[in-house]
């Protein structure tokens, strides 16, 4: 039986930064995906998650909640959080700068279509991806936050993974920041999971739709129907 249960839709989502924590911390873990409102609603019903949201991590007898504390307990658990205050510092500064990061990667399948969400992911990167390079410049030239790998690479390594399956050039002009995503991809617990059948697809308008039937939210104005799933 796996040590560990992540529940959350049939997708990457919230719940990826955590299924890469596992995987780099090799801690076996199982995907519970949700598929209908009404197995949302028996989950909510079980007082699992105490802001009623997913995704929800079951590991050491606990039920966690936000993908930011997930990753945060795996690294303190595994010892991803640097050697010191000041690491640890940096790996939250740039824990919070990746978010905002992904979220560009994260939002591209409720795109009107893939052109804008690469213009819109080309944006972000001339934004962030030269100061990502820089960062990794004066950490050492290795990785982002400490002399050695902390969940911040491991963070980066995944929006990256996202950025790339978009824009499979995006990182011709940031070797460092190339450097740093082989080396995450490498550790034999992610690319051991990269390649198993716990790594969903790529999201696309499939997974967008499941998502609004389970949450009974709207779809993106440019879909069909975007209404839907309203309950009113
Ligand atoms: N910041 C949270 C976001 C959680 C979140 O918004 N979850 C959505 C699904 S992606 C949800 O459960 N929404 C239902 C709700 O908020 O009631 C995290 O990263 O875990």
């Amino acid at each position: 039986m796996a040590s560990s249960k992540l529940t959350y839709f049939r997708g990457r989502g919230r719940a990826e930064t955590t299924r890469w924590m596992l995987a780099v911390t090799d801690t076996d873990f199982i995907n519970v995906a949700i598929d209908t409102p009404e197995e949302l609603a028996a989950l909510r019903a079980t007082g699992k998650l105490p802001f009623d949201q997913m995704p929800l991590l079951e590991i050491d007898g606990q039920n966690l909640s936000q993908s930011s504390a997930m990753t945060r307990y795996l690294a303190r658990k595994h010892g991803l959080y640097g050697t010191n205050e000041t690491d640890a510092m940096w790996c939250d500064l740039v824990a919070g700068v990746v978010a905002d990061f992904a979220e560009t990667a994260i939002q591209a399948p409720f795109k009107s279509s893939a052109a804008i969400a690469v213009a819109d992911m080309e944006d972000r990167f001339a934004k962030f991806g030269p100061r990502f390079e820089a960062r990794i410049a004066a950490q050492g030239s290795t990785f982002i936050a400490s002399a050695k790998m902390t969940f911040a690479d491991v963070l980066l390594a995944e929006a990256t993974s996202s950025y790339l399956e978009w824009c499979p050039e995006i990182l011709a002009d940031t070797p460092r920041l190339g450097r740093l995503y082989n080396n995450v991809i490498s550790t034999p617990g992610v690319a051991a999971y990269l390649a198993s059948d716990l790594r969903y697809p790529i999201p696309d308008a499939n997974y967008v739709v499941a998502a609004a039937k389970v949450l009974r939210r709207a779809l993106p104005a440019h879909m069909p129907d975007p209404n839907r799933f309203v309950v009113s």
